[in-house]
């Protein structure tokens, strides 16, 4: 008897052990997994997170490809290569007489590809730089690309391309370039020999546009020297003009090379009022042009100064070189392409 009731003593004080352990504990479910630590509030998550990268939507901008003018910076490089359908016209060297210099002068003229009797062309007269001859621009193959694709793509019209030998020495001279004043001067007889005895001579020769409407000038360097002089002088024979990278000269000047007297005054550089001006004249150089520096902005500050209206842009990068050159026909040949 003893026995049990110290047995059940035991019981009750055992039970009553187990009881008082959690005395106002819920119930454990035992079958919940306790997780180590509890979930992150989102506030917590925000803190801790790594920030995201920051995304823009801006693009990476692309540098214009046009002046505000819509002068192109550079000639886009697929104009330059032959493409597949396209027809290119390639340069011819001919001859004619001048009676100007009283002898058989050179020239190089590149037809368009299809050139037809039937058919009526404008004219471009592109002139070389200095010591260059009627082939200069004739050895370059682009020459006749840039113009085919233009045309194919309707950027410009068919056009007759006459490259003439600029130097218009007199009879009997042995003349020859030089970087000093009286070597040039033939350089300076170019316009009168144009305007007496090429353009005649083309007019006859070719299925051409007669007249301001459809005759245009360019040049680079010293071509682009006469380009700018021919325009002072006979102001109302051209409808569009283009200067590329003007050598100095045309006004004085002093540089490296040589002191240039002036072929005109700064003050002679104006035309005189009702002159009928071309409606286009365009000056470019290069920002790195090691050859004629500074002296296209010359140019372009002194028609500024004197009223004469034109379109100025210089060339990202370039020199004294093709990146101007093939920019500036770019340009140049846009100017009538959207007539027919
Ligand atoms: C001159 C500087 C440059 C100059 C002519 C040029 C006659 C022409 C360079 C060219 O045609 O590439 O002082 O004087």
């Amino acid at each position: 008897m003893k026995k049990a009731i110290l047995l059940m003593t035991a019981c009750i004080l055992f039970c009553l052990a187990g009881c008082m352990a959690k005395p106002d504990g819920p119930k454990e479910d035992v079958t919940e997994t306790p997780t180590a630590t509890p979930e992150p509030t989102k506030e917590e998550q925000k803190m801790t997170e790594k920030p995201e990268p920051t995304v823009t939507n801006t693009p990476t901008p692309t540098p214009a490809l046009t002046d505000e003018n819509g002068m192109y910076y550079k000639c886009p490089s697929e104009y330059l290569s032959k493409r597949e359908g396209v027809t290119y016209g390639s340069f011819k060297r001919e001859t004619y007489y001048s009676d100007y210099c009283k002898r058989e002068r050179y020239y190089t003229v590149l037809l368009p590809a299809d050139y037809s009797e039937d058919k009526k062309y404008p004219v471009v007269y592109l002139l070389h730089g200095i010591f260059g001859d009627e082939t200069s621009f004739a050895k370059d193959a682009k020459i006749p690309v840039l113009i085919g694709n233009m045309v194919a793509d309707g950027l410009t019209r068919e056009f007759i391309l006459v490259c003439p030998a600029m130097y218009a020495a007199g009879e009997g001279t042995a003349q020859a370039p030089a970087f000093d004043a009286e070597a040039c001067l033939p350089y300076d007889r170019f316009p009168t020999e144009l305007v007496q005895c090429l353009m005649p001579h083309i007019n006859k020769t070719y299925s051409v546009i007669e007249g301001r409407e459809g005759t245009y000038i360019g040049g680079f360097s010293m071509g682009g020297r006469e380009t700018l002089y021919t325009l002072m002088l006979y102001p109302e024979l051209f409808k569009y003009v283009c200067a590329m990278a003007p050598a100095p000269g045309m006004t004085p000047a002093k540089d490296g090379f040589m002191e240039h007297p002036g072929s005109l005054k700064e003050e002679e550089v104006r035309f005189a009022e009702g002159t009928d001006l071309p409606e286009k004249i365009i000056i470019n150089c290069g920002t790195r042009d090691s050859v004629v520096g500074k002296f296209p902005l010359g140019y372009h500050e002194l028609f500024t100064k004197n009223g004469i209206e034109h379109l100025w842009y210089e060339v990202p990068g370039a020199d004294h070189d093709m990146t101007t050159q093939y920019s500036g026909m770019f340009n140049f040949f846009q100017l009538f392409g959207k007539e027919s």
